[in-house]
């Protein structure tokens, strides 16, 4: 493999806000009276915000109008904010500081590839605000995962062509995006479909892979 840079997805691989993002659509349907449960949740990992409402709706029998439909995506979003005020950097998953200073002290360069609108603020909480090459998000792209733009405009950033990145996920629709991209895929937890897989980065060297 000729990897030059690894594209980390943000929400349940960085950081925990996976459950987060459950609870204050939880809440959100809880005051509409429309059933959520964690299956349905499985399916917004990596969605954006207003593809998750429209999931989250299929269980409604109202019709909501485009008004209505943004704001309950603004109420989610406000309660999600509120939840990811009380990340700190005790909250970065197990095995991922340690895999991002190996590549960093190799000189594989690190991005951030999410589809999150809240990247910087949860970035900064973590205190890694500083710490990738590139960061690409919610906030630079027109259509979120499974379309690979996020991880093509993680690439362009960083000026490292697709076929030398490789990007590290927990979602299937972002593994999906990877392999869009043109990239090596390296799925987390439940995704699947990818070149690699683990549970968790505990016991992974992303490094020692990339550099075989
Ligand atoms: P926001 P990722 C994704 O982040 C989440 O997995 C997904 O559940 C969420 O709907 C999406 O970000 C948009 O997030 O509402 O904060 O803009 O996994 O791509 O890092
Ligand atoms: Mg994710």
């Amino acid at each position: 493999m000729d990897i030059k840079a690894v594209i980390f997805d943000l929400d349940g691989v960085i950081v925990t806000t996976d459950d987060c993002h459950y609870t204050a659509w939880k809440k959100m349907a809880d005051d509409e009276g429309i059933y959520f449960d964690r299956k349905i949740n499985e399916r917004l990992r990596g969605v954006s915000r207003m593809q998750s409402l429209e999931i989250v709706l299929e269980k409604s029998d109202k019709a909501y109008t485009e008004q209505e439909k943004l704001a309950l995506a603004a109420k989610k979003n406000a309660y999600y904010v509120d939840l990811i005020q009380k990340l700190t950097p005790h909250d970065v998953l197990g095995g991922v500081m340690k895999n991002l200073e190996t590549l960093k002290e190799r000189g594989i360069k690190i991005a951030i590839g999410s589809s999150s609108k809240n990247t910087p603020i949860i970035l900064n909480r973590i205190g890694l605000a500083d710490y990738f090459d590139a960061v690409s998000d919610g906030n630079n792209i027109k259509n979120s995962k499974p379309d690979p733009e996020v991880f093509l405009k993680a690439a362009e950033m960083l000026n490292i062509a697709p076929e030398n990145c490789m990007i590290v996920e927990d979602a299937d629709a972002g593994i999906e995006a990877g392999k869009r991209a043109g990239m090596k895929t390296f799925a987390l937890g439940n995704a699947t479909g990818a070149d690699f897989y683990a549970k968790s980065l505990e016991n992974v060297d992303l490094y020692k892979l990339v550099s075989q």
